[in-house]
């Protein structure tokens, strides 16, 4: 079973003090109009930490106003791309001066592990604003030879006012995947965090304004869905909006950008990705992998490997190896340096992932371990694999968002890609195979935006990132993501006209 940890804890662990609880509009921590405030909560003990204002749709409406005078008559779609490179790269170095505070509040709003956040996503953030920065002067046009009258050349402009909805499970990488390139471009923008997860986006918020971004340019308003963020996704003077989170969500996302300016729309929703290990593959390597390609943040996580497809040589070992490890994974506090495993974000995480487990053994699929709340306070749950599971079963279509893994067997390489893209979804996949034309075959047949080969959760800044199918579209990271914050112009001039 599955251990609970509780000593041992870092100093941190008692609650670091909370420095910022509201919204941050044109440059300053306002209240929300309403005076309403909202409860985050610690995962770790469901105990409240703090109460945060709560935006709502006039929040909003004050905040676009801030963005778009910073947009039309501001400095910062102006000035050079190496003076906006400039201010970034001295946010990235504030982030990284603070990374013990933001894991911190990280860890005690998401059930993060302490040390990975400040060891991992923190860098990670500091390190996608300086790809970005670096980006934020190598924004060209080409030049149009178009005919023997007309040249022409085209402009790469930022798109505007951008509208940013992120989720809970990587609060600060959410958070700078999508604000770093719309920086670079030149927009200005509205941020809402996850009601869940609101403190590291107002410390970066503190961060932005210490670093020189102009007033207006980044605003941040916490509040929930149906309110701030479908002001954002209706509004009519923002340009784009740039969603990660549920399928259902995205879809109503789309509709209210559709029903209101027709803005574009960038969506990575949900993800239920296939891990496939061929008989080729080092078995206790690949059993590794599953499993860290399922547990890591605790599952919630889209490209999270929650199929894994094993084909029948060596599925017998396989299976009895990943058992144990899983057995062997220690969950409990995420400041105690032994966990790998936090409690689930919140309340609703921890009872819908528990309620798929149990759709799962009344199918009849076989719980080979886990399955069970740890823990008396806290949204704990033990490592959990399923064998036996039929492709049409509901945990086998449906995205947990929970440390629950499916096994699968098969024979045949064509059996496996079938299997692999029976799925509404096409976020990631996975292969484990020492056969180059297994990897070429497997890789190019997969309708999904990553394939991971010998490897697994395997990110870079360079490396777009996004869904086929249900999975959503548009892409964050690398290059692509840049040029959904800019449009084109073509700029056209004859190159001798008689009549003037
Ligand atoms: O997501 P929501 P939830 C999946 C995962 C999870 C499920 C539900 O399967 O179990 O979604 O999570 C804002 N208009 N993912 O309920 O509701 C909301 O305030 C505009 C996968 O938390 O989609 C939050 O900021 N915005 C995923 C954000 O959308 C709205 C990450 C995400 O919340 C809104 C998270 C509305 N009508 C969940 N309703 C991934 N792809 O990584 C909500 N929001």
């Amino acid at each position: 079973m599955a251990t609970l940890s509780n000593g041992d804890a870092h100093p941190l662990a008692k609650i670091p003090s909370i420095k910022f609880t509201k919204l941050f509009i044109n440059g300053e921590f306002r209240d929300s109009l309403s005076g309403k405030t909202f409860e985050t909560v610690d995962p770790r003990t469901a105990e409240v930490i703090v109460r945060i204002a709560e935006g709502t749709k006039e929040d909003i409406d004050v905040a676009v106003k801030a963005a778009r005078d910073a947009f039309d008559n501001g400095p910062w779609p102006r000035m050079p791309g190496v003076a906006r490179a400039k201010i970034m790269l001295k946010f990235a170095d504030l982030i990284e001066e603070n990374a013990e505070e933001i894991a911190a509040l990280d860890a005690i709003d998401a059930g993060k592990i302490y040390n990975f956040c400040k060891n991992g996503d923190i860098p990670q953030v500091a390190a996608t604003l300086r790809y970005y920065a670096g980006a934020a002067d190598k924004i060209h046009g080409q030049t149009l030879k178009m005919s023997r009258d007309l040249q022409g050349y085209t402009l790469m402009e930022p798109i505007g006012v951008v509208g940013h909805i992120i989720p809970w499970n990587f609060p600060s990488i959410m958070f700078f995947a999508k604000v770093s390139p719309a920086l670079a471009a030149g927009c200005t923008m509205i941020i809402k965090p996850a009601e869940q997860t609101p403190l590291s986006a107002l410390f970066y918020a503190h961060l932005a304004k210490l670093a020189g971004i102009p007033d207006g340019v980044l605003n941040v308003i916490p509040g929930f869905g149906a309110t701030a963020g479908a002001a954002i996704s209706s509004h009519m003077d923002i340009d784009a909006v740039n969603f990660t989170g549920s399928t259902e969500v995205g879809r109503e996302i789309m509709q209210a950008a559709a029903k209101s300016n027709l803005k574009p729309v960038s969506l990575e929703l949900g993800g239920k990705s296939p891990l496939i290990i061929f008989d080729d593959a080092d078995i206790d390597k690949a059993a590794e992998l599953a499993l860290i390609g399922i547990l890591f943040n605790k599952g919630e996580i889209c490209v999270a490997s929650s199929r894994v497809l094993v084909q029948e040589g060596i599925y017998e070992e396989f299976e009895k190896k990943l058992v144990e490890k899983a057995k062997a994974w220690v969950v409990g506090d995420p400041f105690d340096p032994k966990v790998q495993q936090g409690p689930q974000c919140d309340k609703k995480q921890f009872e819908k992932i528990l309620s798929y487990i149990e759709h799962g053994k009344r199918q009849g699929a076989t719980l080979l371990t886990g399955g069970k709340p740890i823990g008396d306070k806290g949204y704990y749950i033990e490592p959990t694999i399923f064998a036996d599971v039929k492709e049409n079963m509901l945990i086998a279509q449906d995205e947990i968002f929970g440390p629950v893994l499916c096994l699968f067997k098969f024979k045949t390489i064509e059996e496996a890609i079938k299997m692999a893209n029976n799925t509404r979804y096409g976020l990631a996949a996975g292969l484990v195979t020492k056969n180059i034309d297994t990897a070429n075959t497997v890789s190019r047949s997969i309708r999904s935006g990553i394939v991971w080969i010998n490897c697994y959760l395997a990110f870079g800044n360079d490396a777009p990132y996004g869904g086929y199918k249900m999975s959503g579209f548009g892409r964050d990271f690398g290059l692509d993501a840049l040029h959904k914050y800019l449009q084109v112009k073509s700029v056209v001039t004859p190159i001798y006209n008689s009549s003037w």
